[in-house]
């Protein structure tokens, strides 16, 4: 075990915790985000389990009505500069569903159940008073999680397909990644009101973020949802931004397979393992069905388009994540040239858009760095897929990657140099896990 490197992350959760939540970055993102403190939650549990549970808690008192867990609950401390899109801005108290306190109105993958999963399995590990502070707390969480997947297993897939639609870049969590170049391009921007980005200010060179021109549509998009009252029905039915995001997916098969053990070890009535064991096949299979024999990747399904999305990104080892049929397949093609078999990576971790593919660019944001959370969800699904050496070698790699170029929030995947954020708080929390 590296010391080392286990007290600085360690100090990296304790310098970003706000007392019962823990801000995402500590001056780029001075919130509370959906699924990095779901990942955080996991960082939590090897320091302090009691601290795991109050994160997830706290994230879901932001949990709206109808189940959707916003991506931002707001610290209504911070100044209002603090970041944009700012409280007002997202306007959710149109939304009936909407809670009191501050927060967006667009969601973000669902990982929270496989962190309560990770937290239940450090306490029983530990045993003693953890063990019965995680079943408190599964009692008060798990209906709250159930919503949630319920949420997103229905309102945002009236197809019942078993994939989850985003109306926003930012719900899948690698906003500007190519895979929405082309849906994105074809929103036209109407009367967008002024405003300022703050993104921008934080870091040395503006090439590592978004463009002025992606802004400007996410936030005529967000425009759009707010004059729509966040209303599930209205959105599907106009929202000219609507994708089949098969990682997104992917998240909720995984985390429907968590929730279902979860909700064994409670002793939950039969009917609702019934319906999570459902929503995992169901997902599971249509994941699958999403692979893409040429790129030999799953691919997103642009709706409004009716087309796939031809993207080599780390987005297409969903089918991986999801833990279906074409595991060999996409085990091969992660190894492979395309991706950790390129020999200009500084280290064999993922690039989140891969050097083969046309809009791949290595310094900017979800175009080409490296996202050690992203290593981490795929290294958790190598291990839940029995692929030990391929998993152990990620692992080494990953630790390598964070031990040179700290918990930075993305990495150039070439040269090693880390990018955005300093002290990301899911970069340190993933640390703690490969240590532990
Ligand atoms: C933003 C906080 C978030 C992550 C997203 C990542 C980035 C920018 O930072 O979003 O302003 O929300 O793309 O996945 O949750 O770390």
């Amino acid at each position: 075990m590296d010391e080392r490197l286990w007290s600085a992350a360690a100090a990296v959760l304790a310098g970003n915790d706000a007392g019962g939540w823990t801000r995402a970055a500590p001056r780029l993102y001075p919130h509370q985000w959906s699924w990095d403190s779901a990942f955080v939650a996991v960082g939590w549990a090897h320091l302090s389990v009691p601290r795991a549970l109050t994160e997830l808690r706290s994230l879901f008192a932001g949990q709206w009505a109808n189940g959707m867990v916003p991506h931002i609950v707001f610290d209504p401390a911070a100044a209002a500069e603090a970041y944009f899109p700012d409280p007002a801005r997202w306007g959710t108290r149109v939304a009936a569903a909407a809670p009191d306190r501050p927060t967006s109105g667009i969601c973000q993958p669902p990982v929270h159940a496989l962190a309560l999963a990770r937290i239940a399995a450090v306490a029983d590990a530990a045993g003693g008073a953890d063990v019965e502070r995680v079943e408190a707390a599964l009692a008060e969480l798990y209906p709250k999680v159930l919503a949630w997947h319920r949420y997103l297993a229905t309102e945002r897939d009236p197809q019942d397909s078993g994939l989850v639609s985003i109306y926003h870049p930012w719900e899948s969590g690698t906003d500007n990644s190519p895979r929405f170049d082309a849906a994105l391009a074809r929103v036209a921007v109407g009367d967008l009101p002024p405003y300022r980005r703050r993104d921008t200010g934080h870091v040395a060179d503006r090439a590592q973020r978004p463009s002025d021109a992606e802004y400007d549509r996410y936030l005529w998009l967000v425009e759009l949802l707010r004059r729509a009252g966040y209303d599930d029905g209205r959105i599907a039915a106009t929202h000219p931004f609507v994708v089949k995001d098969v990682l997104f997916s992917a998240i909720l098969v995984a985390a429907n397979d968590a929730l279902g053990r979860l909700a064994a070890r409670i002793g939950a009535p039969a009917a609702d393992r019934a319906l999570i064991a459902g929503w995992r096949d169901r997902g599971r299979a249509a994941v699958d069905a999403r692979y893409d024999p040429g790129l030999r990747l799953c691919l997103d399904l642009d709706v409004r388009a009716g087309s796939p999305v031809a993207v080599r990104s780390v987005a297409g080892f969903a089918g991986l994540v999801a833990g279906g049929d074409r595991l060999p397949e996409l085990v091969a093609e992660l190894a492979s040239p395309r991706f950790l078999g390129d020999d200009r990576l500084r280290w064999p971790v993922p690039p989140s858009t891969s050097p083969a593919d046309p809009a791949f660019a290595p310094r900017t944001y979800w175009r080409g760095p490296s996202w050690p959370v992203i290593s981490w969800l795929l290294w958790r699904s190598l291990v839940a897929a029995g692929r030990d050496g391929a998993a152990t070698a990620l692992r080494a790699a990953s630790l390598d990657q964070v031990g040179t170029a700290g918990f930075a929030e993305y990495v150039e995947p070439f040269t090693g140099e880390p990018l955005g954020s300093p002290n990301q708080s899911w970069t340190a929390a993933v640390t703690l896990d490969w240590l532990a």
